[in-house]
């Protein structure tokens, strides 16, 4: 437990006396532990504004872009359903919209690419240790999601792949402070053409103050939620259920 932490839950109980109880015996209050919980809930919320989750990443010129920008994780999903449309040249392609919306959307590349575009030069880090830098192309998330009428209630946002991880679609989420920043966007470029297959085409997610991971590609669904339980395993993306990847990879 940080000091923060301490104080700020002292705050939140009105005093220290409940947590001279000991951690294990405050536990077991039911009132203290939806305190507890709620404390851990500002806890992120505190770490959220301290590192000001609305700065941009840095832009670089066109001269920095990487002349190699490796692929990773799935380079083709590879499935008879996404061979046919990679064969139509994604006309058929849909992003479903849903969820905590009251809206529900069902986009095509050509909708998405009717949405003003944000254009941006950014480095990926992926967790594994390299980087590269490239320019992505697209609307930003945001407008999608006001379009779809976002209820406020929602919190996260959940994008589902084309691409299977042990049989089910990889998937990732992010809340909704990073689903409305600026460098948010569903990239249907890169470099200025369209997105190659290895890179998630036709469309996926640019979250520039994150690590590659929560980058989804292949994005066939964007559900607003209350809650990442009950979706996969619950820990909010596939490397968070199989591995122990952080579900915030702020970088
Ligand atoms: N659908 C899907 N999205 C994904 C992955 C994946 O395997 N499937 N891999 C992630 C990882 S670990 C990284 S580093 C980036 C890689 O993006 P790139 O292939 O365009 O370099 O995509 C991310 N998004
Ligand atoms: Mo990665």
């Amino acid at each position: 437990m940080t000091d923060v932490l301490i104080k700020r839950r002292a705050l939140l109980t009105g005093g220290a006396g409940l947590l001279l109880a000991g951690c294990d015996r405050v536990a077991q209050i039911p009132a203290a532990r939806k305190i507890l919980f709620a404390g851990e809930d500002m806890h992120y919320g505190l770490q959220r504004a301290l590192q000001d989750r609305g700065a941009l990443a840095p832009e670089y010129r066109p001269d920095q872009m990487s002349p190699i920008f490796r692929a990773n994780g799935t380079r083709n999903p590879d499935t008879p359903a996404y061979n046919a449309m990679a064969t139509n040249r994604f006309a058929d392609w849909r992003v479903r919209v849903g969820g905590m919306v009251d809206r529900p959307l069902s986009l095509s590349v050509a909708d998405l690419a009717s949405m003003p575009a944000r254009s941006q030069i950014t480095r990926h880090d992926c967790v594994e240790g390299w980087s590269a830098i490239g320019q992505w192309q697209g609307p930003m998330l945001g407008t999608v999601l006001k379009a779809a009428q976002m209820k406020r209630a929602a919190r996260y946002v959940v994008f589902t792949c084309a691409d299977l991880y042990n049989g089910a679609p990889y998937y990732e989420s992010i809340d909704t402070i990073d689903a409305f920043h600026p460098q948010t966007i569903l990239a249907l470029k890169m470099n200025g053409a369209p997105l190659a297959v290895a890179h998630g085409a036709p469309v996926r997610l640019r979250v520039e103050r994150q690590l590659g991971y929560k980058h989804a590609k292949y994005v066939m669904g964007i559900d607003a939620v209350a809650s990442l339980d009950g979706i996969g395993g619950g820990k909010g993306g596939f490397w968070e259920d199989n591995v122990d990847y952080d579900w915030y990879a702020g970088i």
